[in-house]
């Protein structure tokens, strides 16, 4: 048996503060699970900090027009205070720009480069002369190919999602300097990480079959099916870790190269400090390691990063890498840019004290194996039916009424009681589930036991009994305090201020789960508790239509700011005009396009002839929906290669006020093939 676990948590981008996405999805469940192992007695690293690399960051510092360190210095103090104030209980929490962290990123590189492990490769890149630097995809826009959004970016269409690579763009600018950029030739160090095809295979797709989730083995699945290319692990960016080299002025490690080893400069970091070995947990067969992340970071965590470990050769690879899907928030996409989110600080302002709510509640819906939504009106039943009506209720019952008839003094009662098993079965069902990493599994299994003392005291009622038979009544309340102790126990990774709060009420400690597992009296008779305090306390109405009412404000302003019409583009002439054949059209078929999340392939009938068109609307439409639908489509565009589909033409769309898209199309029914005009 294995005695340490190094635990990580994805890295935060430095660029906005965290929301209720990420807690659920990675936050929330990897602290519950440190804790657990801290209570299975295992010794644990849980360990996490801010990504403070990347184009994001500098993109956000250009548009506040401050510097990429101003930005990271200002998130990383408020994206650290809500994880200590919501009880994330990491052991370090640093960030990608410490000293230790530059250090120990650049002497992974070199380890790597003296191994021969990279290759070298030049290739053209666009480059901003006047700026005098080459420019990340993100940095230059341009006219989409797909649908004519002139503001596209280099990686992405936003308008109709399409990927895209700069080269694709149709007059490309800078967004640094407006100007047209030149191709200009750089070199940068890759991975060729189809040497580790082999390994990968081997170890993920033979050895973790059962026991990783499906949706991360269903990923890394498809990844190794396509195969893998070389990969660049340095970029041509000011921003960055320098790579350790001569001649690479201006270059710096990939971000996705430095932040993964942010997870072993922080582990030395906090080993430093507390004068532990790093390679005890990063190196040794008694070390375990497990990654929490969210479901767009698999691919890194489960490809990139160990064909890194890999190819350094003294790292061990992770036992585990569960992933979670996306939280919704009152059923739409949580948006930084949209301002559509519950951010963590606010919470931690707004409902004071009452941290384990948003725990409860978060990890009761957390996107465990499909994307989840979170309403306030459901936050708000978590809390007044289950927290304060079950949870709550109970261990007041109990803590009142052995103060009120035995002054605080447990009394005697039948240690064997067969109640008593449930406190053992419940912290054992709990162990089970959050082993296979089933939170709301185990959260239930906690609260059932809840469940269970408050109808183990409605049936035994020794308010009642203790007139009439004094030694049922203290027997009752004997195995309701042990029930109650096994609680504050069991709670203590999920709710970790209740737990703290009840194991001072009851004049007791944490115990190790295994003790917990094999106790069935946990207070004896004889030992004194406190006073009752209040756990949880009922939530208003008000208070949650305050809370819909500002995402309802947030909703009017987005539309407003969306409202702004574009200006009027360049004037043209009635040739030009002549020269668009527009027509009326059918949509005879329609399917999904393998492996793009956004497009749609469609067989039109033109009334000229029938072709296919590929287009970026199918998180707008499912394909049954779009069969049979008149459109309009813009004939004589040249011909395109999307994802290999040669698209013959462009349908007409426009964007409903829920930003959903919506095909033009005629009043009235017309036949296919009629000229617009
Ligand atoms: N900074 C977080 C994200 O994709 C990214 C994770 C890094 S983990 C090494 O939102
Ligand atoms: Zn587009």
């Amino acid at each position: 048996m294995n005695h340490k676990r190094l635990i990580t948590a994805a890295l935060p981008y430095a660029n906005g503060p965290v929301h209720i996405g990420h807690l659920a999805g990675v936050y929330i469940p990897a602290d519950v699970y440190a804790r657990f192992e801290r209570r299975m007695g295992k010794e644990v690293a849980f360990i996490c900090g801010s990504d403070e690399h990347g184009i994001p960051i500098t993109i956000r510092a250009k548009k506040e027009g401050v510097t990429p360190q101003d930005i990271v210095d200002q998130y990383h103090t408020i994206i650290k205070k809500s994880f200590s104030d919501l009880g994330i209980s990491f052991d370090e929490y640093s960030r990608t720009t410490s000293k230790k962290h530059k250090q120990v990123s650049q002497d992974f590189f070199t380890t790597l480069y003296n191994k021969d492990k990279f290759t070298e490769e030049v290739s053209e890149q666009y480059f901003d002369e006047e700026a005098n630097e080459f420019l990340a995809d993100r940095y230059i826009v341009g006219t989409c190919p797909n649908c004519g959004n002139e503001n596209a970016y280099g990686d992405q269409c936003e308008k109709c999602g399409t990927t895209l690579s700069p080269s694709e763009l149709i007059n490309p600018r800078s967004m640094l300097s407006g100007n047209k950029p030149v191709l200009k030739e750089t070199k940068n160090w890759y991975l060729p990480l189809n040497d580790y095809e082999e390994f990968l295979n081997k170890w993920i797709i033979e050895g973790h079959k059962d026991d990783w989730k499906t949706n991360v083995y269903g990923q890394v699945k498809s990844w190794l099916n396509d195969g893998l290319k070389p990969r660049a692990m340095t970029r041509d960016l000011n921003w960055g870790v320098p790579v350790p080299l001569p001649n690479a002025e201006g270059k710096v490690l990939y971000v996705w190269f430095d932040a993964p080893i942010g997870y072993i400069s922080f582990t030395q970091e906090w080993a430093e400090k507390t004068g532990k070995n790093w390679k005890d947990y990063w190196q040794s067969d008694d070390s375990e390691l497990v990654h929490f992340i969210g479901k767009d970071n698999i691919v890194f965590h489960c490809i990139i990063f160990p064909a890194m470990m890999k190819a350094h050769g003294d790292y061990k690879m992770p036992t585990n890498v569960p992933a979670f899907e996306f939280l919704n928030l009152e059923n739409d996409k949580i948006s930084t840019s949209r301002n559509w989110a519950v951010w963590a600080h606010e919470y931690v302002e707004e409902f004071p004290g009452q941290q384990d709510v948003l725990r409860y509640a978060l990890l009761s819906s957390a996107p465990e194996t499909k994307d989840n939504n979170f309403t306030w009106k459901d936050f708000q039943t978590k809390n007044n039916s289950e927290l304060v009506g079950i949870f709550g209720n109970f261990i007041n019952r109990v803590a009142v009424l052995i103060n009120k008839f035995y002054e605080g003094i447990i009394p005697a009662g039948n240690e064997n009681a067969i109640e008593l098993n449930e406190i053992s079965k419940a912290a054992t069902e709990v162990d089970q589930f959050l082993t296979k990493f089933e939170f709301r599994n185990a959260l239930s299994a906690m609260m059932n036991l809840a469940r269970f003392g408050n109808q183990y005291l409605q049936i035994e009622e020794p308010w009642k009994t203790i007139k009439v038979d004094e030694e049922k009544a203290a027997n009752s309340l004997f195995v309701a305090i042990q029930i109650a102790a096994g609680l504050a126990q069991i709670c203590e990774p999920f709710l970790p201020f209740s737990s703290e709060k009840l194991l001072k009420m009851f004049n007791s400690e944490k115990l190790t789960w295994q003790e917990v597992e094999s106790h069935n009296v946990l207070l004896k008779t004889g030992h004194k508790i406190n006073e009752a305090s209040l756990l949880f306390s009922k939530i208003e109405d008000e208070t949650i239509e305050f809370q819909i009412q500002k995402l309802e404000n947030t909703k009017q302003s987005n539309k407003k700011t969306n409202l702004k019409a574009n200006p009027m583009k360049d004037e043209i002439q009635y040739d030009d005009f002549t020269k668009i054949d527009l027509r009326t059209a059918t949509i005879l078929t329609a399917e999904k396009v393998e492996k793009a999340d956004k497009l749609l392939k469609f067989s039109v009938d033109t009334g000229v002839d029938v072709r296919t068109v590929v287009s970026g609307v199918a998180e707008s439409f499912t394909p049954e929906e779009c069969v049979g639908k008149q459109v309009m489509i813009l004939l004589n565009l040249a011909p395109r290669k999307i994802r290999g589909i040669e698209s013959q033409g462009m349908l007409l769309l426009t964007t409903k006020d829920n930003g959903k898209l919506a095909f033009v199309k005629p009043e009235v029914k017309v036949e296919n093939g009629i000229e617009i005009s």
